[in-house]
């Protein structure tokens, strides 16, 4: 199988924490993809018309893509559990989703930043990316420590890439303010062996 990747992207960085989890790195090939929204990956449309990543190709059927799917596909093919079944299963995957929001609103806000020319930027838009990002945090603290201090399951390594990207690109932000039960439990999560041979660059 060949994943679409690069090493700042935090979708991507949910599939390689999996791989290092359950002992898997060595089924992926992996394939070095630079893109942005507006400059797509030649190398890449072709697999996924949207042109984003992560993407896994396998050696038959479809190139799947975002970042869920190839996460509960390899789950699935590794027979993982990182899905657990009865009512955490439906936690598990809200979580995660909540996590791929935190990632989708600080991306934008890079990609606001980075691609738009000056004259073109709208302040406001960050700031309300950065709201959600804080309501988000929050609410994770407030709410879900009893989840994330559980059995090892997808939605906490979702949201371990997630605020790792925080640190990453809006480590000014200051998203622990917000958050310190969350920050407490961050500081152990990221000492795992697959957090931190996944760390971004
Ligand atoms: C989001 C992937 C994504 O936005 C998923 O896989 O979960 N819902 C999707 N990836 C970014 C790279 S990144 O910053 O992680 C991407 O591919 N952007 C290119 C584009 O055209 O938006």
């Amino acid at each position: 199988m060949k994943l679409y990747h690069a090493a700042a992207s935090p979708f991507v960085r949910k599939v390689m924490v999996l791989l290092h989890e359950t002992g898997n790195l060595d089924r992926v090939e992996i394939v070095n993809t630079v893109l942005t929204p507006v400059a797509p990956a030649a190398n890449l449309t072709g697999k996924n018309p949207l042109s984003k990543i992560p993407a896994l190709e396998r050696a038959s059927g479809a190139t799947l893509y975002d970042s869920r799917v190839i996460t509960a596909y390899l789950d699935d093919l590794f027979d993982a559990g990182l899905y657990p079944t009865g009512s955490r299963r439906w936690e598990t995957l809200t979580l995660e989703a909540t996590a791929d929001g935190i990632m989708d609103a600080g991306v934008s806000m890079i990609y606001d930043i980075r691609l738009r020319p000056e004259d073109k930027q709208w302040p406001d838009w960050g700031e309300a990316q950065w709201s959600k990002i804080v309501r988000t945090v929050g609410a994770l603290d407030a709410q879900w420590m009893s989840h994330l201090s559980g059995p090892l399951d997808m939605g906490q390594i979702a949201i371990g890439c997630a605020l790792g990207y925080l640190d990453f690109r809006h480590d000014a932000r200051g998203w622990r303010d917000h958050a310190p039960a969350l920050a407490e439990w961050f500081a152990a999560f990221g000492e795992r062996p697959s957090m931190q041979a996944t760390r971004p660059a």
